[in-house]
């Protein structure tokens, strides 16, 4: 399988996040590509195919906001991480702000996800991954793999969130459909709902959208993810969320995902991106299910075996030391095969 990594996704390393009504390390680390990294074995660079495949996704606004941030933050004066703390809600006007604290807030879902030094580049050659994966099944290949690190499904077209600043598998979907490998079908495994992919088709009946994850009566994001959400518009009927409680286990989990996989058949996609995220896993940090690493190639087979083109963009997974080969379980298993990837 090729796989797609850069060392600038690196580069991005904030120290801490507001918890539950303190600070709490950072779940999001470096050290999770390097797990990753360590077990695929060997990947490529992506190639830099510049701003359009980004800019297809997310408002200008919202990028050049992005790719500044950090840098306004310092010129200001700040010290310590970027994080925003008031937010328009309810009240979303076209206000031309240019303090640094109300450019955040007005470009934030949460404030638990902070901007450093390398978060731009980090989150740039993310999406490099993403879309070289994508540029991988046009070349031919049958799957392909973006190590995707920072994360990318709780973003929007103009909202960071959830350890996420630039939404990979939309950018993927939009990329298969640009390149005519459509109609396209995002499946999302990550524990959280991918509210940022969500919005960003949610009216766009052009991409099916299947997401299971923790139900959010429970869990983050909360506010997305319900089982009513269904698309909207032209996109009606091409949203499914399937909700599961927290101690989910395989057993549990597997119905789930043969309807998601029956829904996108159905629906009649032609190429899958699929948001993988490993924080499904018994032993992670932050999150709820019960899956065991041997799990993971089971839902990999089975993915697989839906027989479409491929492209697998990283999203979360905590566990660090047991990440990488969770991974590669999931990888492996989609190829069927228990060897290498
Ligand atoms: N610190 C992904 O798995 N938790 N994101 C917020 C307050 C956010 C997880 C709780 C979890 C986001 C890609
Ligand atoms: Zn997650």
């Amino acid at each position: 399988m090729r796989c797609f990594f850069d060392d600038r996704q690196l580069a991005h390393a904030p120290g801490r996040e507001f918890h539950n009504g303190g600070w709490a390390v950072h779940a999001e680390t470096p050290g999770r590509a390097r797990s990753i990294a360590g077990a695929l074995g060997r990947w490529e660079a992506p190639r830099d195919h510049g701003a359009e495949p980004i800019a297809a996704v997310h408002d200008a606004r919202y990028l050049a906001f992005l790719r500044t941030a950090w840098d306004d933050w310092v010129r200001e004066g700040r010290e310590g991480e970027a994080i925003g703390y008031a937010f328009p809600v309810r009240h979303r006007r076209a206000l031309d702000l240019t303090r640094i604290e109300a450019r955040l807030g007005a470009f934030s879902m949460d404030a638990s996800t902070p901007i450093t030094a390398g978060s731009w580049d980090a989150a740039y050659w993310g999406a490099q991954c993403a879309v070289s994966a994508v540029d991988a099944l046009a070349e031919g290949a049958r799957s392909s793999f973006a190590l995707c690190r920072p994360p990318g499904h709780h973003a929007g077209a103009d909202y960071l969130g959830g350890y996420c600043f630039l939404n990979n598998a939309a950018i993927a979907a939009r990329r298969a459909t640009a390149k005519g490998l459509g109609p396209v079908a995002v499946l999302d495994v990550d524990y959280h709902h991918g509210n940022g992919t969500q919005d960003i088709f949610l009216g766009d009946g052009s991409v099916f959208f299947a997401s299971i994850h923790a139900d959010p009566r429970t869990d983050y994001p909360f506010y997305w993810g319900h089982g009513d959400e269904r698309g909207e518009g032209a996109g009606a009927g091409a949203t499914l969320n399937l909700p599961l409680s927290r101690g989910t286990d395989w057993s549990a989990y597997r119905p789930a995902l043969a309807q998601a996989l029956t829904a996108i058949a159905e629906w009649g996609a032609k190429t899958l991106v699929v948001s993988f995220g490993a924080d499904t896993y018994a032993h992670d940090p932050i999150a709820g299910f019960a899956l065991e690493t041997g799990d993971f190639a089971e839902m990999g087979r089975m993915i697989g075996a839906a027989g479409l083109p491929a492209a697998i963009v990283m999203e979360g997974g905590y566990a660090v030391e047991a990440l990488g080969a969770n991974v590669a379980a999931f990888l492996s298993g989609f190829e069927g095969d228990e060897g290498a990837t």
